[in-house]
């Protein structure tokens, strides 16, 4: 076992930054922008006629609001703006504005339900469920303008900022002050935490710090009709009623626009390892997740997995990384970090932890990051393969909960499916019980797409999984959310729906299915 120690430096995991622009725009310049349906069975997408058309007044009063510099009409800045991160999702509106504070937004939004303007509220657009831009020519409200810190309790941790601070920006403010934040993903360089508060994102932290359910004390949200929910409380305990922010986390931008956030952040610790292992089974996987748990146990802070092919992948389209195990090819690679607050027992029990899975069989090679840059490298990997993916022409993304011991049961059957037509990832959050399948190809095709669909959403749903452990449901998965949720449950959320924003103005054709949000659908 060719391991060795990370040193004493502390490091943020993963330096790995995405361009947003240059992305789509190699996306696009490579194979084009989608248009067309997105799932098997689904009809393409009616605009709902019962929305205005924006007109020069429209543009006249958002100018008033705003000022010149608020208000986009520039056909370039819009197009990227109309355009997701994949390339995959392309809207038609003609507007972007910019709102600086929750009054602007406030006022946007009631001026918009009035005329009844459809709206798609946009942070950093790194999702990647097409729920972040229009599908039509709904107005684009982009909350990039709103980024500043408002305070930060350095007893307790607590964050308050408005929702279009960028995420590594956070990190690094509440790095400085002894404090991370409890969430770390891929895409930290551009998406803003209010996008991450309305994904519910999970990312690569999620198995030590928990869900944004729980680290989320706060929020500021504006309503669909422009009132003011003011829920920007720093308390930990506060059992007065139902608990409203939780309806906001997790909604993609369809019950309102979050303006400001107040969020709890972990102590920064002063020791982080991070090693690189192989495995020669899925099942050697699995023993090694739960030997983590047991033998590492409160320092584990990530359990990151990913198949031979994502390896593969990576090396061929990620600058500047390199394989930390080029010896042999094996058939899975796992990330293990932990993070904890003694230097010298932290390593030990790792390095106890590694041997004796080396011993039991469960780990055939594997490495520890001896300083900072392997551990960027090790990060970079995992982190870039979702970077990598879009790289190659066309990207089927499914985000999938399933229980661990039938996690990988899935990417080989679906291996089996499209044959040679494409490329089948397995990778993810294991310890989260969270796959990414990822099946690429050079162009999207409809013979593809018809033995993915519907057949990883019935596999799913046989399992009793869901079709959306992070990613959200977006446009892509709005007519699917049967698979994981009972009609009844879809019919509360569209009653809540129906209460909150009757014009419907907020995020069209996202998130919910369109039957269940039509006028003879009683509420
Ligand atoms: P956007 O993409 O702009 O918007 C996402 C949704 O939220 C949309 O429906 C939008 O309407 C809504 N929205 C945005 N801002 C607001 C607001 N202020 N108020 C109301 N609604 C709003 N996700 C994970 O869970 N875990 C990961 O590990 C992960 N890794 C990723 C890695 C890469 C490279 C990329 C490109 C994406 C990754 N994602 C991951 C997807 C994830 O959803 C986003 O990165 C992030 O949470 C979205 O934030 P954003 O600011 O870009 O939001
Ligand atoms: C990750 O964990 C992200 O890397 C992205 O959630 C996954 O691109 C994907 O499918
Ligand atoms: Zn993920």
């Amino acid at each position: 076992l060719d391991w060795t120690r990370l040193g004493s430096r502390t490091i943020s995991s993963g330096a790995a930054e995405i361009a947003t622009k240059e992305a789509q725009h190699s996306v696009d310049d490579s194979f084009g922008v989608q248009q067309r349906t997105f799932g098997s069975a689904a009809e393409p997408i009616q605009r709902n006629p019962d929305y205005s058309v924006l007109n020069s007044d429209d543009v006249s009063y958002f100018k008033s609001i705003l000022g010149d510099n608020g208000v986009v009409q520039d056909k370039d800045r819009v197009a990227v703006a109309n355009v997701d991160w994949m390339g995959k999702y392309k809207g038609a509106s003609q507007l972007l504005l910019l709102p600086k504070s929750t009054n602007e937004v406030s006022k946007v939004l009631a001026y918009c339900d009035s005329r009844r303007l459809a709206v798609v509220p946009q942070g950093g657009n790194t999702g990647l469920v097409g729920g972040s831009v229009p599908v039509h020519d709904e107005v684009i409200v982009n909350l990039g303008g709103m980024d500043k810190i408002i305070s930060f309790d350095n007893v307790n941790g607590i964050l308050t900022c408005e929702a279009g601070c960028v995420l590594e920006n956070l990190s690094t403010f509440v790095e400085n002050e002894g404090f991370i934040m409890p969430l770390d993903l891929g895409a930290k360089g551009s998406c803003q935490i209010g996008g991450n508060i309305s994904t519910n994102a999970g990312g690569l932290r999620f198995i030590r710090y928990g869900s944004l359910h729980g680290n989320v004390l706060g929020l500021e949200v504006v309503l669909a009709n422009g009132t003011v929910l003011d829920m920007l409380t720093t308390l930990r305990k506060d059992n007065t009623g139902y608990d409203l922010k939780h309806l906001f986390v997790g909604s993609e931008g369809s019950l309102g626009i979050v303006t400001k956030v107040s969020i709890l952040t972990p102590a920064k610790l002063p020791s982080t390892n991070v090693a690189f292992l192989s495995c020669n089974d899925y099942m050697s996987c699995q023993k090694l997740l739960l030997a983590a748990r047991r033998s590492l146990g409160e320092i584990l802070s990530a359990f990151e997995f990913m198949d031979r092919q994502c390896i593969d992948l990576a090396m061929t389209h990620l600058e500047g990384v390199h394989n930390p195990l080029p010896v042999s090819p094996y058939k899975f690679y796992v990330l293990i970090e932990t993070t904890g607050s003694d230097e010298s027992y932290d390593k030990a029990k790792l390095e106890a932890f590694l041997l004796r899975s080396m011993e039991d069989g469960l780990v055939a090679d594997g490495v520890i990051a001896q300083d900072i840059s392997q551990a960027s490298n090790f990060w970079r990997i995992r982190e870039g393969i979702s970077e990598a993916s879009v790289k190659v022409g066309a990207v089927y993304k499914y985000d999938l909960s399933i229980p661990v011991e039938k996690l990988y049961d899935i990417v080989e059957e679906m291996r089996s499916r499209v044959g040679d037509t494409a490329e089948v990832l397995g990778y993810g959050h294991l310890g989260d019980g969270n796959l990414h399948l990822n099946i690429l190809s050079s162009k999207y095709s409809d013979n593809i797409l018809a033995q993915i669909e519907p057949f990883v959403y019935e596999w799913t749903a046989g399992h009793r999984g869901s079709i959306s452990a992070e990613h959200g449901l977006g446009l892509m998965k709005a007519e699917k959310i049967h698979y994981s949720k009972s009609p009844e449950a879809v019919q509360l959320m569209a009653s809540i729906k129906k209460l909150m924003d009757p014009n419907s103005i907020l995020n069209p054709y996202k998130v919910l299915p369109q039957s269940a949000l039509s006028p003879e659908q009683g509420s």
